[in-house]
């Protein structure tokens, strides 16, 4: 059966409705929406239509990958290259998937192309609704070696046929392709990569510049963040400020909700999801029903003039340093650049340096995608970029400055111009008018002039010391060694190309130092928390409004921070959560008349805490929650009480008090559940998912037992206690699986990236294969039944969740699945599209296969995989204050030392079999079983635990 004849069958049906009809080839401006040509079909196309265009690639490109940049596409596409096809976005009818927006990227493989002739692009667009076609964006194909703008006259036809992807195209003669082929291009200078790996093995590396965004190199001090393209005739780093985001202050809960609630309760428990979803659609959700978007900030272009060919060209990202850099010889100069963010001085400074004097000459310049930017003079060696998201929404400025060592600096209407100086200092400086999510009066000019002044008080050698030494402190407590390869000299992106198949343990520490290094550089106390990118995003209309989304994505970003030692980089999302339980009060009230506060799936700068986006997956009740686990984690890692008493216990305590009168009885157990809500984001509106009622028991632990420890609430903690038995306990299904829900209905089949009835597995710890071991069994069998699949985020967390199993070499796996499936050649976790979120996911994960604490006792080696059979880590954390070292040979414990940081009882679970002392069998222990010591621990004192022959 033909497409065609399948899809005139799937239309009689009903499923969609494409366009079928044969049309001819016309001509279409691109980018922008095919409604534009405002003529039938394409005034009204929902459905099919192909585009198709020519170019004459230059010759100089033989050999070279090419990047194809398609821009944004409304919703879903195919791309080829000479009938050969290069990748897609979306998913086509009849399982379709829109994916409006995301810029459409794709590598060209070099033997697909045809240089110094005529080549074909032809792409296969689907519109599910609204403007269609290539609308917006970048459209282009680029290589080491120049790029070719493709913006402008393409070829379009609606409906849909496979033929249309051959080359040569049958239907389109050569004459007319000769005459609408583009031909401009830049042809730059032969770049020659210098291969000898770094010194350092916590470096990413490249013998080529950044032809995507992708590909280039992230530097941040938690509120600034760059992206680092390394190019040879033109530098251009993106930037990022945490406070630019579309919209203004703004409350999202809807007055009268409530009146809805037991209705929407009463078709739940009647099996009417289908009628609850549509009243809740109707009358439930939030005002309006999509939250704001996290915005890109600006561009700094270097532009150098043409210097030949050449040769030694490396970028690489230090990240023990936290300082990308460039090198490359031309002409006989070797230049280098230095790029790094500092947080001590909140700049963004770009060091440019040459082996000779007087070679360095540039004009830089800042640009910006947002149509109010305009770029002016500051003064004789400063420009600026200013603008405003939107009417009344939120103001920007970003300033460059240079300080050159010899030569001239001069500055006309938008340009700084460098001419013959010896090296020259660019600092970067960006603000907004945010002051919080109430209030955006702030003056961005003042805040730039200001930042500046500072940064330019310190000479670059300062500046270059005191950022270094600042992200130190941090990125140094932790070392790991997990052994050394051939695959570690390769090119960092070679190395993930060949992770599956070669063992490279060496990658697998850098990819878990690389997940803190971006903690450190994505948050800073005072900053925003990351979100869905951390804080590098350079798309006006990013996937998923980069916000922060907290059904997994949040709280993924943070499970390093107390584990691998970045206490202080939690301190964004406590910020976040000081603001959610304030709107989140406005929200429990207005759609379930409850004190205390709640918040749904999703948050952005303005805090909205109401269920967005669709009654199907947006009303989930547990992010509140969940995120009190965090408070409720710094304290168990650090025994902060303070931070409990004034910080953690007054938003945990609250987000109980809301679940105290939410939570209601179900009428056929008798158990308490919660309803409506959803286990993310499959199966609908529901009464009563698993994941809600681990996360609300644990959180009522956690506020009992906080009540304790500071001696408060007499009255609330016991009838807190009083209701953890009744809330709806964890099921084991039919097929030996954890239930998702409260009846036995889980599809073995089904490979859904979520796997939330697993919360109380990890980051819960309601289930272990040591405390639990049935229920452990059926997270086990709802973990297989998942399968190893997933997107970025979700195998990572699957590396945690068999950590937790103690399954070392499944969680190993895992990690292999997200570096050579889910991970760009900057390391990037891509979902895809880039989403950090798995990152972070990977970081703790390996981290959990190394301690675990979640059961009162620090747990050594709980899941070494076979992979690793030697190594050595320092400094990772474990909940009871301690700090922990471990040293390990041919899979066994050699030596582990513990410094505690609180005094108090220390039990440690060792690999089964190893007898130790402990200080060389000066401390005195006890042995409960054959695979536990206990000691008494003082504050500040350190504990060598060593393994003695049996
Ligand atoms: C949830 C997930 C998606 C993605 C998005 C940001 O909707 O289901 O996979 O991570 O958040």
């Amino acid at each position: 059966m033909t497409r065609i004849a399948a899809l005139a069958i799937l239309t009689s049906i009903g499923f969609y409705s494409p366009t079928v009809c044969q049309d001819a080839w016309r001509e279409i401006a691109v980018p922008g929406a095919w409604e534009n040509l405002g003529e039938a079909p394409f005034d009204r196309l929902d459905g099919f239509a192909w585009y198709r265009c020519f170019a004459r690639v230059p010759a100089e490109w033989l050999g070279l990958d090419l990047t194809l940049s398609l821009g944004s596409i409304d919703d879903c596409d195919e791309a080829y290259f000479n009938g050969v096809l290069v990748g897609s976005t979306g998913g086509m009818p009849p399982e379709y998937r829109g994916l409006s927006g995301p810029s459409r990227s794709y590598t060209v493989p070099a033997g697909t192309v045809r240089p110094g002739e005529i080549n074909m692009i032809a792409a296969r667009v689907y519109d599910g609704g609204g403007a269609g076609g290539i609308t917006r964006g970048k459209i282009s194909i680029d290589c080491g070696r120049g790029t070719m703008p493709l913006a402008g006259t393409w070829l379009i036809r609606a409906g849909d046929d496979p033929e249309w992807a051959a080359f040569p195209p049958p239907d389109t003669d050569p004459e007319t392709m000769a005459k609408l082929a583009f031909t401009e291009a830049t042809v730059t200078a032969q770049i020659t990569g210098l291969m000898t790996p770094p010194d350092s093995p916590l470096t990413l590396w490249y013998p080529q510049p950044a032809r995507e965004w992708v590909e280039a190199l992230p530097v941040g001090n938690g509120r600034l963040g760059g992206m680092v393209f390394g190019g040879v005739p033109e530098e251009h780093m993106q930037f990022n400020e945490d406070t630019l985001w579309t919209g203004k202050p703004h409350e999202y809960h809807r007055p009268g909700a409530v009146e809805h609630l037991a209705e929407i309760r009463r078709l739940l428990a009647e099996g009417k999801q289908r009628e609850a979803e549509d009243l809740a659609m109707r009358e439930f959700m939030s005002d309006p029903l999509g939250q704001m978007e996290y915005q890109p900030f600006g561009d700094l272009r270097i532009k150098f003039p043409e210097a030949g060919d050449v040769t030694d060209y490396r970028r690489e990202l230090d990240i023990d340093s936290a300082v990308a850099r460039v090198s490359y010889t031309a002409g006989g100069v070797t230049y280098t650049r230095e790029v790094f963010a500092s947080h001590p001085d909140q700049v963004i400074v770009v060091r440019l340096a040459a082996s000779k004097p007087g070679a360095i000459t540039f004009t830089a310049r800042l640009t910006a995608e947002h149509k109010s930017a305009r770029a002016a003079a500051i003064d004789a060696t400063t420009i600026a970029i200013a603008g405003q998201v939107e009417p009344d929404g939120l103001r920007f400025q970003a300033r460059v400055s240079a300080e050159a060592e010899g030569g001239t600096v001069t500055v006309d209407a938008d340009a700084i111009t460098v001419e013959r100086a010896d090296s020259v200092t660019l600092r970067l400086v960006a603000a907004t008018s945010f002051v919080d999510y109430t209030d955006i009066s702030a003056d961005p000019a003042a805040r730039c002039s200001a930042d500046l002044a500072q940064a330019s008080a310190k000479p670059h050698a300062d500046l270059l010391a005191d950022h270094v030494g600042d992200h130190q402190a941090l990125f140094r407590r932790v070392s790991l060694d997990l052994g050394r390869s051939g695959s570690a000299d390769l090119p960092t992106d070679e190395r993930l190309q060949v992770v599956a198949g070669q063992p490279d343990p060496a990658l697998a520490a850098l990819f878990f130092q690389y997940g803190r290094y971006l903690l450190i550089a994505s948050s800073r106390p005072g900053n925003q928390p990351g979100n869905l990118q951390g804080i590098w995003n350079d798309q006006i209309n990013p996937p998923w409004g980069s916000k922060w989304t907290t059904n997994i994505n949040t709280e993924m970003n943070y499970w390093p921070a107390e584990l691998t030692n970045l206490s202080e980089c939690h301190e964004p999302l406590f910020d976040l959560i000081d603001g959610l339980v304030v709107t989140g009060r406005e929200t429990a009230k207005a759609h379930y008349d409850c004190d205390g506060w709640v918040f749904h799936h999703n948050a952005d700068l303005w805090r909205g805490s109401a269920p967005i986006n669709h009654s199907n997956h947006g009303i989930w009740v547990s992010g509140g929650g969940w995120l009190s686990r965090h408070l409720w984690e710094r304290y168990l890692f650090t025994g902060d009480t303070e931070f409990l008493r004034e910080r953690g216990y007054p938003a945990m305590r609250e987000a109980a008090l809301f679940f105290t009168q939410f939570l209601v009885e179900d009428a056929e157990t008798g158990w308490l559940i919660s309803t409506p809500s959803n286990s993310p984001e499959i199966g609908g509106l529901v009464a009563g998912p698993t994941m809600d009622h681990q996360i609300i028991r644990s959180l009522f632990a956690s506020v009992v037992e906080a009540a304790g420890i500071l001696d408060v609430d007499e009255e609330f903690a016991p009838r807190l206690e009083a209701m953890i038995p009744r809330i709806a306990p964890n099921q084991i299904g039919k097929h030996g699986q954890l239930q998702e829900w409260l009846e036995d209905r889980d599809d073995p089949n089904e490979q859904h990236r979520h796997v939330s009835h697993l919360w109380g597995l990890h980051p819960g710890a309601e289930i272990s294969p040591r405390t639990t071991p049935e229920l452990a069994e059926a997270a086990r069998q709802s973990l297989l039944f998942r399968g190893d699949g997933g997107t970025g985020w979700s195998k990572a967390w699957k590396i945690n969740f068999w950590a937790r199993l103690l399954d070392g070499d499944h969680a190993h796996r895992m990690l292999i699945e997200a570096l050579s499936g889910n991970t760009l050649p900057n390391l990037f976790d891509t979902h895809p599209p880039f989403q950090i979120d798995g990152n972070f996911g990977a970081t703790s994960g390996i981290a959990e296969m190394l301690v675990q604490s979640h059961n009162g006792e620090v747990d050594l080696l709980p899941a070494l995989p076979s992979a690793w059979p030697s190594g050595a880590v320092t400094g990772l954390r474990a909940r009871g204050g301690f700090g922990v070292d471990i040293t390990w040979e041919a899979g066994t414990l050699v030596s582990a030392v513990l410094c505690a940081d609180l005094d108090g009882s220390c039990r440690v679970r060792l690999p089964a079999g190893t007898t130790v002392a402990v200080n060389d069998g000066t401390v005195a222990t006890t042995s409960p079983d054959d695979s536990v010591i206990e000691f008494k621990a003082a504050s500040g004192e350190s504990y060598t635990i060593r393994a003695t022959e049996a």
